[in-house]
Parts: C-alpha cells; structure tokens; sequence
C-alpha cells in the first residue's frame, strides 16, 4: 500500500525541530494552566515551581501530577482554563456512578482532535475518496464524535451508525460500499461474525478495506481474526477521555507500536512505584502533559496505562515516537464492552440492597468476541433464600440497577450465604477467564 501521510510536514518533521516545537508549547501550555487554573497554581505552589522553572523538557519531571481523583474533585468546571463562551463542546467519563469527570474542548481544541484521529484514516490507506463508517458510541464517550471529526477532517463520507443493530450495520457497510469501519475491536469481530452467519464473505463481498479500533484492549489472536474475516489493515488507536479521546497514538501499517501526536501531547513513562522516569523500552506507567488543549490543559497526568516507548526509527517515515500495545492498567479498572468500570462501583451499586452481604465475585469471560460479566452474590443470612419469587425479584432490581448506574449488563447469580470463597488475604473479586487477557 503507498504510504502518505495526513500532514506530512508535521508527521515527518526532524526529531530536533519537533523536540524544539514541543518544548515551546509545554511552555505556553504550562503557563496557560497555571494562569487560568486555581489548581496548577494551588499545586504548582505546594511543590516550590513555577511555570517559568521550564528551561528544558527534561524539567517537566519537577512539577507535580494530576491524577484522576483531581478532575472528579474539580467537577464540573474547576479545570477549565478558559471562560464558558469559548467552550465548544463537554464530554464527560463513561460509567460513573459516583462524581464523573468532565472534559471541555473549544472550536481549536475539536479541530485538533479531528488532525489527531485523521492520520489514523491515512495509515489505513483512507484519503476523501473513502467512506468510513464511526460504529464507536455517539454521545458523552468520545469514541464516535472523535473518529467523525477524523473522517471530516480528511473529507471522507461518514456513515455515523454509532453502534448497536448490527444486521442494519452490515446491511450499510455493504450497500454503501464502507472502506474503513471504526469500533471497538469486539464490535468489530461481531460485525464479521454476524455478517458471516448472514452468508457473506466480508473479506471478499464487501469494498471494507481499513479498520480503526480502540478504546480496549485486544489480543493479537482477536487481531489477527479481525483483519482475516474483514481482509483489512488494522489500525490500533489509542486515547482517553481526559487527555482528548481517539488519536492520542495510532498504529501505522509498517511498524509495531502505535505513533503519539507528539506535536500535540508529551508523553513520559515512570514507574508506577516511585513515579521516576523510566528509561525508553521499558515499561512503566504512560503520563501526559498536553500541548496545545485551551480548555483543559492537563499537566503531567497519569493516565494508570501501562506501556512503554519504543524509539527506533520506524520504516514509514513519521518521526514521532510509539508506544507498544497498552498491556494493562496500573489500578483495576475493567473495560466491559467499551465502558469502563471500577469493581468498587459495582460494589457501591451492591451496598445498597440489604438483603445482600457484602461478598461479591465478578467473573469475566468472553462469549465470542463480547467480554461476559457474571457477578456472584450471597444473600444476608436471614433472606428467605428457598422463597423464589423474592429471589427472582431481587435478581431483577440489581440488574436494572447495575445497567442504569453503569450502563452494563451483567448476570446475577445469587448464592446462598457464605457459599462465596473466603480469602485470608486480599479479597479475590475479579477472577477474569477472558482469552488472551493474560
Ligand atoms: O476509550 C477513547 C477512545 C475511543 C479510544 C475510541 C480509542 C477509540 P475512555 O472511555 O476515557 O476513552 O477510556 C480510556 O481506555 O485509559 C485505556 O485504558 C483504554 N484504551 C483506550 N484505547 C485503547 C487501546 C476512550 N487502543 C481508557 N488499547 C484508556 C487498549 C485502550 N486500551
């Protein structure tokens, strides 16, 4: 496939030029953080620097971090560094049930992000004569109206299905003729497997040429089976809601690794223990410090990703690092489907039913491609366990709980008390039997 970039003079600028290019925008970012935002300047102040102690890049390491309890205590605006006429657009974290977190853009910021998420639709060989059809959620999750901006920013026709009813997204891909399909990779296998026992031949019955997906991890197996039912190139993109959203790093289709939007994002690795900067091509905890956001600028943030970077040169000519596959996360977020959930929101949803003890056991499997959440619970002692109906309606009231608090489905097994393993260390509450999670 010939290779051409979306904006080549930025994709290929010498490393130097780049390094230089990011240093002068860490300096403006940092200053318009701190001289907009109560917090930078409360914690810039309580570690003795100041937005004019950045002589070099390698000097970011003296200012402190922002952690994602900082934004949930900043809600709703507290982070926002410029005044509410100038907010475009909010979208806020998916699958809270306590404080969300909210992330504002302005018009600058979302085009930005529309550049980030475009060079992805080039490294699958995407230009406007294609037709890429956003199967990622519309709404608060920034995964469909961060790869719509893409699409429109290479000037491709965009198909803006959202996900979900997936006959009728088969039916489009291939009456409209899609080239390049963005969604979750699990999205993306059930689309193949559902349009296989449909009596297709994706790979040959369909224009589909390109794939961009993201927001969770995949195996290389689930990978491999993705590009060989949908006889496509892969693009892996990575990006979180706090940071942006889809295009923070993508995946071209020469090397290994996913490639940062350098001119748009530092990126440091440390060790999640001592929170010192580990050496390149090892793995460590992946921190931000963004660029060029107006109306969140965040300044060194620890995204709990782990990865590493991977600095070799790489074949296609961009010259902006990589980071490998993310490999996991440094605290026990769950991604279920493309939401992202911590167990102890699952608990705080199960704290509120007295007739249920506190032990609780979330085991994870995949049924196909899609992750299966099964939670196991025990009911108090005194429930009247052998009465079916109040079991069943228990059942029921958790379920639609857990779905409107959450937005996952999960099933309920309901045990008998202190039929749940004890641990005499840690607690054991995930125990996760999905393939190629481990
Ligand atoms: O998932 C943004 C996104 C949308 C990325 C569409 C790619 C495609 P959040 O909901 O804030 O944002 O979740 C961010 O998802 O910290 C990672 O743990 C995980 N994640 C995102 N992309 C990848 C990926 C979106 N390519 C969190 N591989 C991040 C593995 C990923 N994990």
């Amino acid at each position: 496939m010939e290779q051409t970039y979306y904006q080549p003079e930025i994709e290929t600028m010498p490393r130097e030029q780049l390094r230089e290019l990011q240093l002068k925008r860490v300096q403006e970012s940092v200053k318009h953080a701190y001289d907009n935002v109560k917090f930078y300047q409360d914690s810039f102040k309580a570690a003795g620097v100041e937005p004019g102690d950045l002589k070099t890049l390698d000097d970011l390491v003296k200012f402190p971090f922002v952690v994602k309890q900082d934004m949930r205590d900043a809600y709703p605006f507290g982070l926002f560094a410029v005044p509410q006429k100038e907010v475009a657009r909010i979208h806020a974290s998916s699958g809270t049930t306590g404080q969300a977190t909210v992330v504002g853009h302005t018009a600058e910021d979302l085009k930005n992000w529309g550049d980030c998420f475009a060079r992805g639709i080039y490294m699958v060989g995407g230009s406007a004569e294609s037709t890429i059809q956003v199967s990622y959620g519309y709404g608060l999750f920034t995964g469909g109206l961060g790869a719509h901006a893409g699409g429109e920013a290479v000037g491709c026709t965009v198909i803006p299905t959202s996900s979900g009813n997936t006959k009728r997204q088969i039916q489009m891909m291939k009456d409209l003729g899609t080239d390049i399909l963005a969604c979750t990779p699990s999205y993306a296998l059930l689309i193949a497997d559902t349009a296989i026992e449909m009596g297709y031949n994706p790979a040959k019955d369909f224009k589909i040429s390109g794939v961009i997906l993201g927001a969770e991890p995949a195996s290389e197996a689930m990978r491999q089976d993705i590009r060989e039912k949908l006889g496509v190139t892969y693009c892996d993109v990575y990006g979180l809601s706090e940071v942006m959203g889809p295009g923070v790093a993508m995946e071209c289709s020469v090397g290994h690794g996913l490639h940062l939007a350098e001119d748009h994002f530092y990126a440091e690795i440390v060790d999640p223990q001592t929170l010192k900067p580990v050496p390149d091509g090892e793995y460590g905890e992946l921190v931000f410090t963004t660029l060029t956001r107006r109306c969140s600028p965040l300044v060194r943030y620890r995204t709990r990703d782990m990865t590493r970077i991977i600095s070799e040169e790489c074949a296609c000519g961009r010259t902006h690092r990589k980071i490998d596959r993310i490999v996991g996360r440094t605290d026990d977020m769950l991604i279920i489907r493309g939401v992202n959930v911590f167990p102890s929101q699952i608990e705080q949803v199960i704290v509120e039913f007295p007739e249920i003890a506190a032990q609780y056991q979330i085991v994870l499997t995949n049924k196909g491609p899609l992750d299966r959440v099964e939670l196991n619970v025990e009911t108090v002692p005194d429930f009247p366990f052998d009465e079916i109906r109040k079991l069943q309606d228990l059942k029921r009231r958790l379920a639609a709980e857990l779905k409107s608090n959450l937005q996952i489905s999960v099933e309920i097994k309901i045990v008998e008390p202190k039929t749940i393993e004890r641990s005499e260390g840690k607690a054991k509450r995930i125990i996760d039997l999905r393939e190629g999670r481990h």
